[in-house]
């Protein structure tokens, strides 16, 4: 990590109290990088056609063979080296963030931003509502292939808007097969009321947000599908007794 006076403990805290989310450069390495990159070229090779690069494939099989997109998705999550060293690169930051204690991942997971394709991104949204039993939830969101920037459809946020808590919602879903927005009540009077940021960023570089920080994906208005890493922490000890099931399976 190249950034050394950006990670000091205090200066990310007064960012986050202030803003509700921290940008800070060049915190995955190029090696941790690469093993993820290797990994879905791998695993998007073994269903793409001759010739394909990664990024026709996944349009290809949004558009052709969406349920083997969505087992992609779903499973890339448990591979060991493709989010384990990105993980370990991002975990420093989260320990310096979170209140003391282990540090355990929610649901780390890569999503498929599609060209002009809202089905598999998010609407205006809070995290917190999707977990509410889990208190302290730190996201992050980083581009793994290409910089992320509004036109291809990077997360968007509004800039203080953590300081209203976890808000009332609707829940909206526009396809049985499309993700889940749970759209915070009123959002029409909140867009106008707070500043939205982008994340413009290269891959390497992380985003690192609230819980009741409200944000969505854009769309992506380029010809390559977005390739994101998310992930969704806490530490252990924030757990309340009876959070007992994680990603809603008794393991
Ligand atoms: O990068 C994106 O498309 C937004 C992801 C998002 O909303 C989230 O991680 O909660």
């Amino acid at each position: 990590m190249t950034v050394t006076e950006n990670t000091a403990g205090a200066w990310m805290q007064q960012q986050l109290q202030t803003n509700g989310y921290i940008i800070l450069k060049d915190v995955v390495s190029a090696d941790s990088l690469g093993k993820l990159r290797d990994d879905l070229t791998a695993i998007f090779a073994s269903v793409a056609r001759p010739g394909e690069t990664v990024f026709e494939t996944i349009r290809r099989l949004d558009a052709e063979d969406s349920q083997t997109l969505y087992r992609i998705y779903q499973f890339v999550s448990r591979t060991f080296t493709s989010m384990d060293a990105v993980r370990a690169d991002i975990l420093p930051v989260v320990e310096d963030i979170l209140p003391d204690g282990i540090v355990i991942d929610l649901g780390s997971a890569i999503i498929f931003g599609i060209p002009e394709n809202s089905r598999l991104t998010w609407q205006w949204h809070q995290e917190g509502p999707y977990d509410p039993a889990i208190p302290n939830i730190l996201s992050v969101n980083m581009p793994v292939f290409e910089p992320a920037r509004r036109e291809n459809g990077s997360i968007s946020l509004l800039k203080g808007s953590h300081r209203l808590g976890v808000l009332p919602y609707d829940k909206i879903q526009e396809a049985p097969d499309a993700s889940t927005s749970l759209v915070p009540r009123g959002i029409d009077r909140l867009v106008e009321e707070y500043e939205e940021a982008c994340f413009e960023a290269e891959p390497g570089d992380i985003i690192l947000f609230y819980e009741s920080l409200i944000h969505r994906s854009n769309i992506n208005q380029s010809d390559r599908p977005r390739v994101t890493f998310v992930g969704r922490f806490t530490s252990i000890q924030s757990l309340p007794e009876h959070a007992t099931l994680i990603d809603g399976k008794p393991y």
